[in-house]
């Protein structure tokens, strides 16, 4: 409630909201100076929420039968950048979406003055947002945690465990980084996570259950970037049946500006030889449109093409989120792994992108070569005669 003083969180997953058995409930309570009282024996059952100045905090209110929301509970760091502290609750038997136990987890921002009652069947996004776990029996928001800034991009990031995923193999486990946002994220369909929005850490093996434990690990290896640990409790180490190993996942950023999504190629795999051509494709986050203001035919993607380097032309794509680029192989362009020169290889060239939502110009850093996302970590394209 941003009064100086920290504050707890606490769940009651069994909780009964209504008519709803097993929705959960979470309740803050305020911290209090022991200068000014301190804290005195809490009832919970007389949380009132409708009195700001005199409550000792409020509850979060599970809005599914069967969901568990509280199960667990974590501050969350400034997640959207007010300066205010905001905390996270997991609901691993939620179902969002029709997917049955999915789970999911909701973050709800603090307030100065106090926050009043939430009801996570109705969270807006003034209220926080929801992650909605990615396939059934996932059992997304078992655990989860602050992460503090993975991304260094000024707000802090959450990490939600989701102990039966088995897109690893069966009950692998994952774990997904959903990255804070300045003026507040949108809701998050872990399904469909996007790298502006976050990552996921797949478990190595079938029944590791990584992610049953997650946290902020602090800044391990003090490159400026926080860094989160897994705990994958059912992991076989060296013979040693279900020893269990955790992983430390260093924070850092090579995905370049969040407007970015991806480069890759829509031609197939492959050789491409001079005069024969190769379509690329940017991916945005949103929808962008191509203002070519001294007609000079649009923006331009600077290829590594060995040598001399040459550049892909704009050729379609206004007001959607892709870019299509093409290129014709010159004689001379050698390439094992097709890539664009750097992050900043998409040349304006005195044209404007702009964000169709907003109206203003997106910023369009590239992925570092070779990192998620980017041309040569998508598409195996090489140029030139067969060595
Ligand atoms: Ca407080
Ligand atoms: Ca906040
Ligand atoms: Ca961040
Ligand atoms: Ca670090």
């Amino acid at each position: 409630n941003g009064d100086g003083v920290d504050d707890l969180i606490l769940g009651a997953p069994q909780a009964t909201i209504g008519t709803n058995g097993y929705a959960g409930a979470s309740y803050v309570i305020y911290g209090k100076k022991v200068a000014d009282g301190g804290l005195a024996s809490i009832e919970l059952s007389a949380f009132d929420d409708d009195d700001l100045t005199n409550d000792p905090g409020f509850k979060i209110s599970g809005g599914e039968a069967f969901s568990f929301s509280g199960y667990s509970v974590s501050g969350a760091g400034d997640v959207n950048g007010d300066g205010v502290a905001d905390m996270i609750v997991g609901a691993n038997w939620a179902s969002p979406s029709g997917r049955a136990q999915a789970g999911a987890a909701y973050v709800i921002y603090g307030k100065v003055g106090g926050v009043g009652s939430i009801d996570l069947s109705a969270l807006s996004l003034n209220q926080g947002f929801t992650i909605s776990g990615a396939a059934a029996q996932a059992f997304t928001g078992v655990s989860v945690s602050d992460a503090g800034d993975v991304n260094g991009d000024g707000s802090d990031d959450v990490i939600v465990g989701a102990f039966y995923e088995s897109a690893g193999g069966a009950q692998a486990g994952a774990s997904y980084v959903v990255f804070g946002k300045a003026d507040g994220q949108t809701n998050i369909d872990l399904s469909a996570l996007n790298r502006s929005q976050g990552f996921k850490i797949t478990g190595a093996t079938a029944g590791d259950q990584s992610g049953y434990a997650v946290s902020a690990a602090g800044d391990v290896n003090g490159d400026g970037f926080a860094d989160v640990i897994v705990g994958a409790y059912g992991a076989d180490t060296a013979g040693k049946t279900d020893a269990g190993a955790a992983y430390v996942v260093y924070g850092g950023f090579t995905g370049g500006s969040p407007d970015i999504v991806s480069v890759s190629s829509s031609s197939a795999d492959g050789r491409y030889d001079v005069g024969t051509t190769i379509s690329i494709t940017v991916t945005f986050a949103n929808p962008v449109d191509i203002i070519d203001i001294n007609g000079t035919g649009g923006p331009r993607l600077l290829l590594e093409t060995g040598e001399s380097d040459h550049y892909a032309t704009y050729t379609s794509g206004s007001g959607t989120a892709s870019l299509t680029f093409t290129y014709t192989v010159a004689p001379g362009d050698v390439s094992a792994d097709l890539s664009y020169a750097g992050p900043n290889a998409l040349d304006l060239n005195g044209a404007r992108i702009r964000s169709v939502t907003t109206g203003t110009d997106v910023t369009v850093v590239l992925p570092v070569p070779g990192a998620s996302g980017s041309l040569s970590a998508s598409s195996d394209i090489a140029l030139g005669p067969d060595p």
